[in-house]
């Protein structure tokens, strides 16, 4: 695949069964305009589609992931044209419609809109110096794009409040330490997105079909009652035995060998 269709993002495929994608906006500190959406809603929906990938990275570079919706497209935006286009409800697609696992690694700033996006994702990883933040409360609005409701899930209330109404940053050591990040690492870029990817070939080295579910399951988490959840996973597990892969993966391990996966 090129990138030669996209002009606010680059996309490869750095290790076999993993898409990358880099936003790549970097005099605007990345900022997400809403064709860089377009773009990127486009490469994951094509990433979510090709048998070959297995995982999805999503990255910026050492100065920003993002540092936000792109305030220069929202300072003259108007009650009646955001509601009538529903302005931003396309962001949504990255959370409700991609199946395959999304990993974030995020350097540098990850504020707003940047922050949102990385809450969107399965997993987050960053460097220590990473900068988060819902900074919207001094633009004389509030997080649009999911934050109020993903950080508070992450953090808990009384934090996300804080951060919330105070508009203070987080480090990449703070987003560690209260599990908004699953990995914190103490290198540059570079050596962020070589754990990323790591994690991602990890990932796309198993069953297609148990990885789409796993992540379902998990999310599931996040929307329904513990009781329907359990259940919800075990009518899934069940499902399971349908697949080609399981018969795979449990005689393999019986015999002692690697399982090679049909994806079926
Ligand atoms: N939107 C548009 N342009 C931006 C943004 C942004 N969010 N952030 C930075 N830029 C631009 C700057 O305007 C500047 O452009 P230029 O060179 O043309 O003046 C360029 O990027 C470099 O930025 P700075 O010179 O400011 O760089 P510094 O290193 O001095 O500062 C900061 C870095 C601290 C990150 C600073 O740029 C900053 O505060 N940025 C804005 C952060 C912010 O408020 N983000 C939240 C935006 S609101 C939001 O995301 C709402 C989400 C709501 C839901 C989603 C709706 C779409």
């Amino acid at each position: 695949s090129s990138s030669a269709a996209y002009e606010h993002i680059l996309i490869s495929t750095p290790k076999p069964g993993v898409g990358l994608i880099t936003l790549n906006r970097p005099k605007a500190l990345n900022a997400l305009s809403s064709p860089l959406f377009k773009e990127l809603n486009d490469a994951l929906t094509k990433y979510d589609e090709d048998e070959a990938i297995g995982a999805i990275v999503i990255t910026g570079n050492g100065k920003a992931f993002a540092a936000g919706a792109d305030i220069k497209e929202m300072a003259p935006l108007t009650f009646s044209a955001a509601y009538s286009n529903n302005f931003i409800a396309p962001w949504s697609h990255l959370a409700n419609s991609v199946r395959k696992p999304v990993i974030a690694a995020v350097a540098g700033y990850a504020l707003g809109g940047g922050c949102e996006l990385a809450l969107m994702c399965d997993v987050i990883y960053c460097t220590a110096s990473a900068t988060f933040g819902q900074p919207e409360i001094k633009l004389g609005v509030v997080p649009g794009a999911g934050g109020s409701q993903r950080l508070t899930r992450a953090v808990g209330k009384s934090k996300a409040m804080e951060l919330i109404l105070t508009g203070k940053n987080f480090s990449g050591r703070e987003a560690g330490e209260w599990g908004v990040a699953a990995k914190v690492v103490e290198g540059d870029h570079q050596a962020l997105l070589g754990e990323a990817i790591a994690t991602a070939e990890t990932i796309a080295g198993y069953s297609r079909v148990a990885v789409v579910a796993a992540k379902e399951v998990v999310n599931k988490s996040q929307e329904l009652s513990l009781r329907e959840g359990v259940e919800y996973e075990r009518r899934l597990f069940h499902g399971l035995f349908g697949s080609e892969d399981q018969k795979i993966g449990m005689k393999a391990f019986a015999e002692k060998r690697k399982p090679e996966w049909t994806n079926k």
